[in-house]
């Protein structure tokens, strides 16, 4: 008795090498059916130590009929999604060996390289059927030739610990004992791990008589699908070594897929059956999300897809109030589009893809499609910090903060969130001309655009709407109304934010105060100078002016279309 030894087999052990030290340990062991990847790890999750890769059901799962009319890589395949949903040993049920001698040295090969630990094969005749339909009419292979199969097999193992287990169909095709046991030692002698005996009846004499005959000669193994009331103690005494439960988790699932179809059906509704299944969290879970969360976080942190944008969208429009009765500014078109929406896709083209609109006055008429909305539903108390702070939530990674009446060639928003800074803001140089005049958010910086500087670190100074600041100097620019957050900037402007929050005049800051507090609190808030190349909506006049230069921004071919929605 090697018992001892072989109670406790190393999860480190090779995959086949557990298979065979449970065909040949003196436990009685189980093999429980599974037919995809999900049921695979479902199995190994229920305690199993090893799989069965069962024909029957991995064709049923398929829609198939078990007679290899699913191919065999179509098989392999499967069985490779199984194999990495679960580390079990797997045992294919391999047919026939889907040919002759040269297609199960094939097999073999292909099977070694995917982790399979052992095949099953059966003497019938391919294309096989099933052995619980009309058995008594399969043909069953010649001895001989099968012999050879196992014996090419073996050979063309190059894991020593790979099993072929040899199937006797006898039994089932009517053949009777002797002829079961003569084939079952032929097959042991030309080099079978073990021998699966397989019977039909629904008790287990036939093969309680087997295994008495059979006397030790090698590892037993059986399928009591027909002869499941058999307590399992009597296959522990007449020495069996494996009992495979072959089609259980595909006839569970079947029952549950078809009683939800049909309730879901006939009442319309989830509601009935929606705390009787498995939560979608649970799906999540057995298809192992958590893990790739961790890995996204590991790979994808400085990606830009995870970078996000809050827009500040909680205004009527100043100046706007006759276009603006049904919609808020951001909302009016510009050029067949609303202006959000023009903002929306030069973020997604930038892959900044999540992003937070915080509406306020008639947030109902926002176009919420690819965003998410927030709404300050203090808004006509409030000033924009305190829209921002309605969005505190969606400031996770990296993030732009945005007016949303703004329009700006791509290269501006590209640039930006190219920014390694973690505070950096774009400041418009042009200050002379005559485009965005309405635009009063002044900004001074540690020097002047200046063509000679390209490249140089500039820092923002002061954003004031006074041109004349505190004192004579000329402001350098202005802000456009873009802002970048990146990295540990986020939780630093959090805290400035929480600081400002606690001020009695909270209700009337703008982001101008944010920025000046940024600064006073010490950090380095970069400027990207432009000239041009952006407008600022605030006024009627602006509104008339944002339409050409949206033109500017769309492709060449749909232009016609775009100035045909405009008129
Ligand atoms: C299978 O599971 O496909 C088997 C076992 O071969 S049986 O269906 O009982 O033949
Ligand atoms: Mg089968």
């Amino acid at each position: 008795m090697n018992a001892p030894e072989n109670a406790f087999v190393s999860r480190t052990a090779s995959r086949s090498e557990r298979l065979r030290q449970m065909l040949t340990s003196n436990e009685l062991e189980f093999l429980m059916e599974a037919h995809n990847g999900l049921s695979a790890r479902i199995a190994r999750e229920a305690g199993f130590k090893a799989i069965w890769g069962s024909g029957l059901a991995i064709s049923a799962q398929y829609g198939v009929r078990d007679n290899n009319e699913a191919s065999w890589t179509q098989v392999v395949d499967t069985l490779e999604f199984m194999a990495d949903a679960s580390d079990l040993p797997i045992l294919l049920d391999g047919d026939t060996g889907y040919g002759n001698f040269n297609n199960v040295r094939r097999l073999v090969r292909k099977l070694e390289q995917r982790g399979i630990a052992g095949v099953c094969i059966e003497d019938k005749q391919f294309p096989k059927t099933n052995s619980f339909i009309n058995g008594e009419r399969q043909p069953l292979a010649e001895v001989d030739e099968f012999c050879g199969k196992i014996k090419a097999g073996k050979d063309s193992q190059t894991d020593a610990n790979f099993s072929i287990v040899a199937r006797v169909e006898a039994l089932i095709a009517g053949w009777g004992m002797d002829e079961a046991l003569r084939r079952a030692e032929a097959y042991r002698q030309a080099g079978a791990d073990a021998i699966l005996i397989h019977s039909k009846l629904s008790r287990p004499d036939e093969i309680l008589e087997f295994a008495r005959e059979w006397a030790g000669r090698g590892p037993l193994v059986i399928v009591p699908t027909k002869y499941y009331s058999t307590p399992t103690d009597v296959f522990r005494e007449a020495g069996i070594s494996t009992v495979i439960w072959a089609n259980h988790l595909i006839r569970a699932s079947t029952s549950a897929m078809q009683a939800v179809a049909r309730t879901i059906h006939s009442s319309q509704t989830l509601v009935d059956v929606e705390d009787r299944i498995a939560p979608v969290n649970e799906i999540f879970r057995l298809q192992d999300a958590d893990e790739y969360s961790e890995a996204e976080n590991r790979y994808l942190s400085n990606s830009r897809t995870s970078a996000s944008a809050v827009v500040l969208a909680a205004s009527r429009g100043a100046g706007l109030e006759a276009l603006t009765a049904e919609r808020p500014k951001v909302m009016l078109p510009i050029a067949g589009k609303p202006l959000l929406r023009w903002l929306v896709d030069a973020f997604k083209k930038q892959g900044v893809n999540d992003i937070t609109v915080v509406g306020g006055y008639r947030a109902d008429a926002i176009d919420t499609a690819g965003i998410k909305l927030v709404v300050n539903e203090r808004h006509e108390q409030t000033g924009e910090l305190g829209s921002l702070a309605c969005a505190v939530d969606a400031l996770q990674g990296d993030t732009v903060v945005s007016y949303g009446d703004l329009l700006f060639r791509s290269y501006i928003l590209r640039d930006l969130v190219e920014s390694e800074a973690a505070f950096s803001v774009v400041v418009d140089s042009s200050l002379t001309e005559p485009d965005n005049s309405s635009v009063k958010d002044f900004a001074w910086c540690s020097a002047a655009d200046d063509r000679g500087l390209f490249g140089n670190k500039v820092l923002l100074r002061r954003v004031s709407n006074d041109v004349q600041g505190d004192g004579k100097e000329q402001p350098n620019g202005r802000w456009v109304g873009l802002l970048n957050v990146r990295g540990e900037g986020r939780e630093r402007l959090q805290a400035v934010l929480g600081t400002l929050r606690a001020r009695p005049d909270f209700d009337s800051l703008d982001m101008p105060a944010l920025l000046n507090a940024l600064v006073e609190a010490g950090e380095q808030v970069e400027v990207q100078y432009v000239h041009g190349h952006w407008r600022g909506v605030n006024d009627l006049d602006d509104f008339r002016r944002a339409g050409d230069f949206a033109h500017t921004q769309t492709p060449f071919s749909a232009e016609g279309a775009a100035n045909g929605a405009a008129r």
